[in-house]
Formats: structure tokens, C-alpha cells, sequence
């Protein structure tokens, strides 16, 4: 019998906060074509920044794969994620050059540090990996669908970001969002009460700390 999974659970009982995740005003901007560039800028600035703490934190979710899971598909799914950021890390400074970024000067921002913080927080050995991996699936998903709405039907989006929209907004990537919750809802199917509450804060905090992420580059307008 197939019963309905955790996280689609919480995806309708939190609809509001994810639809602000994951249709927020810069969003939104990119896809009707009024972005100003400065914002896209230092939003490309500063995820950089992010995506070299995602790094490690992708490192311990594969440690705990190894370490707890039941399943031993679940290694190659993020061992596939580990590589693919080592491309993306190459990306993002081919394109801050095309938009004359020196990364090497960019300071974090207040919302940048704090989001690098609870990733850091996310690593310790004393994270559940029922509760890493949720919180590994919701960041990847969270711009997954973001930048899938950039280039949908319709979309205005400036032919300069169609090359970063189409980055987490393509088809593979969406699979590999789709493997990635299938690992967290069966882990979630058979954790305890007591993981399940804090796999589910967990999901909050990152779809609040996603929020304050878009809104840093909001001050450019
Ligand atoms: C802030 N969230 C942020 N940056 C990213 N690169 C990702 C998620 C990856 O999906």
C-alpha cells in the first residue's frame, strides 16, 4: 500500500511559507523581466559564498548516508550531488567574470552568515541523517522550483539569466530533487515522533532562512 509521503504533507499544511520561498519578489522579477541587474548581481555574489559552505555540509550528509542509511542507493544519489557542485563552483566564477564580480572581495552578508551558520549547525554528528537529508532535499528544491517558474510557460526572463534559471530549473535537476525526497520520505515514514518534529522545524527554518536569503538582494532596487 502506497500511503501519502511526510513531505507532501507538510508542503500543504506550509504552503504559504514555501510559495514565499519559492516565489519571491526577485523571482518573480527575474520572470517578468524588470530585475534590476545590480540585485542579480549580488545575489550571484553572494550564493557563491553560500554554495562553497554547501560543499562541506553535502560531505557530512554523505558521511551519515554511509554511516545510518538502511539503503545503500542513497550514497550515489549524493555522491552525484557532491560532483555536480564542483561544476557549479567553476560556473559560478565563469559567470561573475562575464559580470565583472571579484569574488575574492565579496563580504557575506547578515543573512548569508546565518544561513552558513545553520548549515554548519547541520553537520555535527549529532544530526539524525533522517534530518539532514530533509533539510539537504528542501535546499536544493527550494531553487529547483524557483528558477523552474524563470523559464515556464510565458516567462519574460532576460536571455543573459536564462543560462542560471535553466541551471536548477531543468529537467535533471528536477529528478535529482525527486530522488533526493524519495530518500527523505522514506527515512521520514519510519522515524520516530521526536525526529519527525525535528526533521519538520528543521524544513521551517530553511524555507524562513531561504526567504531572508532572496530579500539581500533586495536592497539594490
Ligand atoms: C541560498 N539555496 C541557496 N543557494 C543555493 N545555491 C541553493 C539553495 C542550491 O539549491
Amino acid at each position: 500500500e502506497k500511503k501519502v509521503g511526510v513531505i507532501e504533507t507538510w508542503l500543504r499544511k506550509h504552503t504559504l511559507l514555501f510559495k514565499g520561498a519559492t516565489r519571491h519578489p526577485l523571482i518573480l522579477s527575474i520572470r517578468d523581466g524588470s530585475i534590476d541587474i545590480a540585485s542579480f548581481k549580488s545575489w550571484l555574489a553572494q550564493d557563491y559564498l553560500f554554495v562553497r559552505a554547501f560543499v562541506p555540509f553535502v560531505a557530512s550528509v554523505l558521511i551519515k548516508a554511509w554511516k545510518e542509511s538502511d539503503e545503500s542507493g542513497d550514497m550515489e544519489v549524493i555522491l552525484g550531488g557532491v560532483a555536480s557542485l564542483e561544476d557549479e563552483i567553476s560556473w559560478f566564477k565563469r559567470e561573475a567574470s562575464k559580470w565583472g564580480i571579484s569574488l575574492s572581495e565579496v563580504v557575506p552578508q547578515q543573512a548569508n552568515k546565518k544561513y552558513c551558520g545553520l548549515l554548519e549547525s547541520l553537520m555535527s554528528p549529532d544530526v539524525e541523517y533522517t534530518v539532514a537529508i530533509t533539510a539537504f532535499w528542501v535546499i536544493e528544491v527550494v531553487y529547483q522550483e524557483s528558477f523552474a517558474h524563470c523559464i515556464g510557460e510565458g516567462s519574460k526572463t532576460p536571455q543573459e539569466l536564462k543560462e542560471t534559471c535553466e541551471r536548477w530549473g531543468s529537467e535533471a535537476f528536477a529528478k535529482y530533487c525527486q530522488s533526493l525526497q524519495n530518500i527523505a520520505n522514506r527515512r521520514l515514514q519510519k522515524a520516530s515522533d521526536e525526529e519527525l518534529k525535528k526533521a519538520e522545524h528543521t524544513f521551517l527554518n530553511i524555507l524562513e532562512y531561504e526567504v531572508d536569503f532572496w530579500n539581500m538582494s533586495r536592497g539594490n532596487v
